[in-house]
């Protein structure tokens, strides 16, 4: 079966709930990537295992080491886990009854301080710095994130809820600007601004504010100069 998109992989996801051995029970989800149906990835191999009942069991292995990101599973109870999530183009040798599946919240690990917000299927990290937006954004890039992208009212109002229960009360950078063209605030990802949360009056700050931040009280967004507060990243995917 060929289905190779994304969106089509994703309503196809496989919810697992795992046990751990503390009896408390945790819902994570794997997608499962119809691309690499049957064929044996031998490529950064983490580890492999041959005695594994269930795709199940291969999932909680994943899920206990450290990096895993994905997995194959065969119905002769090999398990292998991967550190990567991999691209549909690649390439690998043709094996009979290997699925495989990946995990969307694997690169956001915890350790390195991001945090994954479940609803909107969005990893995010607070950089408490202060720097030139210039700055900022290549600190978020040289994580492989880059400023958050708050183009729905679900994304703001949960990340807006983390910084309120989280982070010092104050302002911190998202990723909107106008600095390519004076006021057309732009997003991160190119796309224009569709909704919007900006506090009444605001944006006021013509050429001396190119950038915007958002209250960790109201959720409301300000211009604001291109220095002087913190900034939140999202991890890519
Ligand atoms: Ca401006």
């Amino acid at each position: 079966m060929q289905c190779p998109s994304s969106r089509c992989m994703r309503l196809l996801a496989v919810f697992l709930c795992c046990i751990s051995s503390t009896l408390s029970c945790e819902l994570s989800y794997w997608v499962r990537n119809f691309v690499f149906d049957d064929v044996t990835i031998n490529t950064h191999v983490i580890s492999s295992a041959s005695d594994v009942t269930t795709v199940f069991y291969c999932a909680m292995k994943c899920k206990e080491t450290p990096f895993c990101g994905s997995i194959s599973y065969n119905d002769d109870g090999t398990c292998r886990l991967y550190p990567v999530v991999f691209p549909n183009d690649a390439t690998f040798p043709h094996s009979p009854g290997w699925r495989h599946f990946f995990s969307p919240t694997a690169g956001c690990i915890l350790e390195q301080g991001y945090v994954w917000l479940n609803r909107i299927n969005l990893c995010i990290k607070v950089l408490i710095e202060k720097e030139v937006l210039s700055d900022v954004r290549n600190s978020c890039s040289q994580l492989g994130a880059r400023l958050v992208v708050l183009d729905t009212k679900e994304k703001n109002t949960d990340v807006g809820e983390y910084l309120k229960a989280n982070v010092d009360e104050g302002m911190y950078f998202i990723g909107l600007t106008d600095v390519q063209q004076e006021g057309r605030f732009v997003w991160e990802n190119g796309k224009d601004v569709g909704f919007s949360n900006w506090v009444r009056g605001e944006p006021n700050g013509g050429t001396r504010e190119n950038c915007a931040v958002i209250s960790s009280i109201t959720y409301q967004w300000k211009d604001y100069p291109c220095r002087g507060c913190n900034f939140i990243c999202e991890k890519l995917f």
